[in-house]
């Protein structure tokens, strides 16, 4: 695992599975508008919640592209759940913004929750086609630019499905931790 300090915020780069983090406060989902069970990780946080969270999160639906909203982890090993509505690449503009402000607004909700270790996967990089470089270099430098707003949140973590997206995310965490 590679980690990097912000401000305070260890930044931590891990090849796994979003559901398998037991010591995350909260994990984020890659979620769809309607906040329902899916492919990649709605269908394997959903699945693993199961569906008191899919109950949950039906009155809360719909989420526009870079929306979040937090919810209970259900049978999840977790606090909370995330949900995070990533923009489709190509079609839901500024697509770079909207991924900014999930990040943003998901670590916002896990601070004003007082949750110390938020995991999130690389959000728009499966189904929703966001070039995984690309999608990296605005996760890594959006963390570094909240980090020193954070009161609770101390830990971020990046649960990175293969190893091309580890090494995506450790060149991003390269260049962003370079210019601070
Ligand atoms: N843990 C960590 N990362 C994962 C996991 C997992 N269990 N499963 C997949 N990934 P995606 P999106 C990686 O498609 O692009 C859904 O169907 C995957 O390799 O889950 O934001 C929803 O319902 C990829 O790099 O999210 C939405 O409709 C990354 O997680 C839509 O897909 C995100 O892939 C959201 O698309």
């Amino acid at each position: 695992m590679s980690h990097h300090e912000f401000s305070g915020v260890t930044v931590e780069l891990t090849v796994g599975d979003i559901t398998a983090q037991p010591d995350a406060d909260a994990v984020v989902n890659a979620a769809n508008a309607q906040l329902r069970t899916g492919g990649g990780v709605a269908g394997a946080i959903h699945r693993a919640a199961g569906p008191g969270l899919a109950d949950e999160c039906a009155p809360l639906a719909p989420i526009s592209p870079g929306q979040a909203v937090i919810t209970g982890a259900h049978g999840l090993p977790n606090r909370h759940v995330i949900h995070c509505l990533g923009p489709v690449y190509g079609s839901d503009e500024p697509s770079a913004e909207l991924l900014a402000s999930c990040y943003r607004t998901a670590l916002r909700l896990a601070d004003e929750a007082d949750l110390g270790v938020v995991a999130f996967p690389a959000i728009s990089t499966g189904v929703f086609g966001y070039p995984v470089r690309d999608a990296a270099a605005v996760a890594l430098r959006t963390v570094a630019r909240a980090a020193p707003d954070l009161t609770s949140v101390s830990t971020v973590r990046f649960v990175l499905f293969d190893q091309r997206a580890l090494d995506a995310h450790q060149a991003a965490l390269a260049d962003v931790s370079g210019d601070a």
